[in-house]
């Protein structure tokens, strides 16, 4: 099995962005690197490579009957900042090694098997699921303008960096009637499986972001001459409305949603100065959207109380606001029926984090399934998972493949197959 040398190979390809972890983001040279690189592999496993106008990698295994929808299973190859080797990384090359398990074993498809490697599942830009959101048509060119990373470089900039043409985001969009299904490989990114002991995840709901940017702007003061009663200090009621994010989650109807602020900037940044301004990114998530919603609701209005307490002037600006996806049954019931297959046990779960297939899930059959992570760290250099446990992964994928892609007639003719 290749898969982990070529995840040490592919790791290996970092823009060694500071802080220590791995760094390759999407349309950056290193990405393209990677893009050549993921390609090459997905050739030397006999299939046929194409890359779209947004940068989405794709392998094609024709089946016997190429009239029927293909079977679409992938995941992403670029990274968040100083993050792990494996997440995204294992459903790409776990992939590609279940295609050659599945060709060593004589299986040869009938519907035809389409492997992907998603172009910007990390939020560089703000949202992430760059690359899947164009293939279902949720990306506008107007989008690629708007959205930008945080040194102010728009999609559309980085694409052209790279060679792709933003201008032809268009025909990257993907006629649904296409596919069967998709099933992605992933880590499980959380502690679930490790705490229960059990090394398989199949997954039935994916939770999904509302995130927001919000801007506190008051007034910059000098910090020795400014009495205390008379600041509007932005920090202060930032600092506050963090908390509330917390308290707001924690207490959240369903129990399970999740609220974080991933990004707060203080300005002008200077040890003498009152905070003049300060910006903080958003994270609410749940599976359960009512549920979320009221968080966001509450956010909302515990910022307007703070901000009228101190007067300050407030800029809502929103991020993202995806639905959470369900996995289909067919598909969850193809990944029970090749752990059975194996003896291996499973756990039916949800997923904290997103993934592309949340946003094909708005147009395919979807279904995940999940590996263990270490301590449940991911978007971390320590980011782990044991060898054992991936190429479990990639046997149960390989078997859902199989049952979901069915046999062709040149296999029924060898008598070959598993
Ligand atoms: O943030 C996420 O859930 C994903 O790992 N990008
Ligand atoms: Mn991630
Ligand atoms: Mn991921």
């Amino acid at each position: 099995m290749k898969l982990h040398e070529r995840i040490e190979e592919l790791a290996a390809i970092d823009s060694a962005h500071e802080g220590g972890g791995l760094t390759r983001e999407v349309y950056t040279p290193e990405y393209a690197r990677a893009v050549e690189l993921v390609g090459g592999w997905m050739r030397e496993a006999g299939l046929e490579v194409r890359e779209d106008t947004v940068g989405n990698l794709f392998g094609r295994w024709p089946g016997s009957a190429p009239e029927l929808p293909r079977i679409l299973t992938g995941s992403h190859f670029d990274t968040t900042l100083n993050a792990g080797k494996y997440d995204g990384v294992l459903g790409v090359l776990g992939a590609i090694e279940a295609v050659a398990i599945l060709r060593a074993a004589g299986f040869a498809p009938r519907r035809g098997i389409e492997l992907v490697g998603f172009a910007g599942e990390e939020p560089r830009f703000g949202a992430g699921c760059v690359g899947s959101r164009a293939m279902v048509g949720a990306l506008t060119r107007e989008d690629l303008d708007r959205m930008a990373d945080r040194d102010g470089v728009t999609i559309a900039e980085a694409m052209r960096g790279v060679g792709l043409d933003p201008d032809r985001i268009a025909a990257a969009r993907i006629d649904p009637a296409g596919y069967d299904s998709l099933i992605e490989l992933h880590i499980e990114q959380g502690a679930v499986l490790e705490h229960r002991g059990i090394p398989i995840g199949v997954v039935e709901h994916i939770a999904a972001p509302h995130d927001l940017r919000i801007e506190l702007t008051g007034k910059a003061s000098h910090s020795g001459s400014t009495p205390m009663e008379l600041r509007r200090d932005e920090l202060t009621g930032a600092s506050e409305l963090v908390l509330e994010v917390e308290r707001l989650a924690r207490q959240s109807p369903s129990g399970v949603t999740v609220g974080t602020v991933g990004v707060l900037e203080v300005s002008p940044g200077a040890v003498n100065v009152v905070p003049g301004q300060v910006r903080m990114d958003i994270d609410i998530r749940d599976s359960d959207l009512e549920a979320r919603e009221a968080v966001i609701d509450g956010v909302l209005a515990g910022l307007d109380a703070i901000a009228e307490r101190r007067g300050l002037a407030v800029n809502v600006t929103p991020i993202t606001r995806d639905d959470p996806a369900a996995c289909d049954p067919r598909i969850v019931e193809a990944v029970r029926n090749a752990c059975e297959a194996l003896g291996t046990p499973y756990l039916g779960m949800t997923s904290g984090a997103y993934h592309d297939s949340m946003v094909l899930g708005s147009q395919l059959p979807i279904g995940m399934i999940f590996v263990p992570s270490r301590d449940g760290i991911s978007h971390h250099p320590d980011e782990y998972t044991a060898p054992e446990e991936l190429e479990l992964g990639v046997g149960v994928l390989a078997g859902a493949l199989e049952r979901l892609a069915g046999r062709g007639r040149s296999d029924r003719a060898s008598g070959g197959g598993p």
